[in-house]
């Protein structure tokens, strides 16, 4: 095993602008760091290995800039990226920080507001053409209520599904070849914020006009705010297709979005995530959706944009250390053993079905079969500690 945790490449680790270039605000307090201009925060990232990096139409260009300073920003934007080596790999509107979008945005009861969500995403979608996205990724941070009396949620759920129909038939229209990739998040800055889950909105997919086109992007505290696994909403994404992006941080279990370095708060839950990633291939970008302590400086920035890598690469090598385990891999065997000669699940047919009403289980002796999760949980902590 090797201990070199150097990113490269072909991890397809990528940050948000807003990431590295949070100031620090909070509810309770003001910036406590500088503005980093876009063109720098693309050297920061470049130099620390990141692969990509992603942005809000209105990270990159101010919500009121005229169109000439538009063009000149974006052309240094892409100036900094070829200089060092990151790609544009996600694009988004912010359509949550401008008062206008202060009840929702697609999901909003003005139609004025939404028509200008619309809008306002287009331009989104048509800059990172030009910057070579090829994910688009829709966060509804304000589509949400505080009270139920202000709207149905059916009439929610109906304006969303317009509004991504259109976004999909518009990167259709202009050749954009967008994945278009849900994130949810059950609450903050809303009350309630509609499809509050990764599962929630795979069954919104199902709805669409382009289904094919659309795909979740779970973020870790976002699950976790929610009280749920986060490696359980990725697996069912993934099983069902549908894993077209993610936001790698952590969380606390109840508390407010804490948006924390990757596997800050839970090693181990970040663990079985990245093993979920490592073992099935997962080939789509690595995205870090996080930030520093309100505590820290520049270099403290830095410091976390490193650390969310090489976390991740250390907890690779651990899953790799775990799979060629022998011991453990010894009691996976045991534990998913066949039971030859018995009916089990398997496609139906008459006669199966037949054959399996006829069948005599023994539930007495079924139910003896060693489990030794205790043992095979010790395993993993001991190799996430170093032990083993
Ligand atoms: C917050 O978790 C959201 C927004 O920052 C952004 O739209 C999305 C993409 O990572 N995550
Ligand atoms: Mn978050
Ligand atoms: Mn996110």
């Amino acid at each position: 095993m090797t201990n070199d945790y150097t990113p490269l490449p072909e991890h397809k680790f990528s940050f948000g602008l807003w990431t590295v270039g949070n100031r620090g605000r909070d509810p309770f307090g003001d910036a406590v760091r500088p503005p980093v201009k876009p063109t720098e925060l693309v050297r920061w990232l470049g130099e620390a290995g990141a692969w990509g990096v992603n942005l809000h139409d209105n990270d990159l260009v101010p919500i009121d800039a005229s169109t000439a300073d538009r063009d000149r920003i974006v052309a240094e934007f892409k100036g900094a990226c070829a200089d060092h080596g990151v790609v544009t790999s996600m694009v988004s509107a912010n359509l949550f920080f401008d008062p206008v979008f202060r009840d929702g945005a697609f999901t909003s009861n003005d139609p004025a507001v939404r028509g200008y969500a619309l809008q306002k995403t287009l331009r989104a979608m048509d800059l990172g053409g030009e910057l070579g996205a090829k994910t688009y990724v829709v966060w509804g941070g304000r589509e949400g209520t505080e009270t139920d009396a202000c709207r149905r949620p059916d009439a929610a759920v109906k304006r969303l599904r317009d509004a991504i129909d259109y976004v999909c038939d518009y990167s259709i229209a202009n050749g954009y070849g967008y994945r278009i990739a849900l994130e949810a998040k059950p609450n903050e800055p809303r009350g309630d914020i509609y499809f509050p889950t990764t599962g929630a909105y795979l069954g919104f997919i199902t709805t669409l006009a382009h289904s094919e086109m659309v795909g979740v992007n779970p973020e870790v505290a976002h699950e976790h705010m929610a009280g749920l696994n986060m490696t359980h909403a990725v697996a069912q994404a993934w099983e069902a297709g549908k894993l077209f992006h993610i936001d790698l941080n952590d969380q606390v279990i109840g508390r407010h979005d804490q948006d924390f370095r990757f596997a800050a708060a839970n090693p181990k839950a970040a663990f079985f995530l990245v093993k979920f990633l490592e073992d099935v291939g997962y080939d789509n970008p690595r995205h870090f959706d996080a930030h520093a302590y309100r505590t820290e400086d520049d270099e403290g920035v830095r410091d976390f944009a490193r650390g969310c890598m090489r976390t991740y690469l250390i907890l690779k090598e651990k899953a790799a250390r775990w799979n060629a385990d022998a011991e453990i891999q010894g009691i996976l065997k045991e534990i998913s053993a066949d039971r030859p000669g018995t009916p089990t699940v398997e496609k139906h047919s008459t006669a199966h079905a037949d054959a399996l009403l006829a069948f005599d289980f023994d539930r007495k002796a079924i139910g003896q079969r060693r489990l030794p999760y205790e043992k095979l949980d010790q395993l993993t902590i001991e190799i996430l500690l170093g032990a083993r």
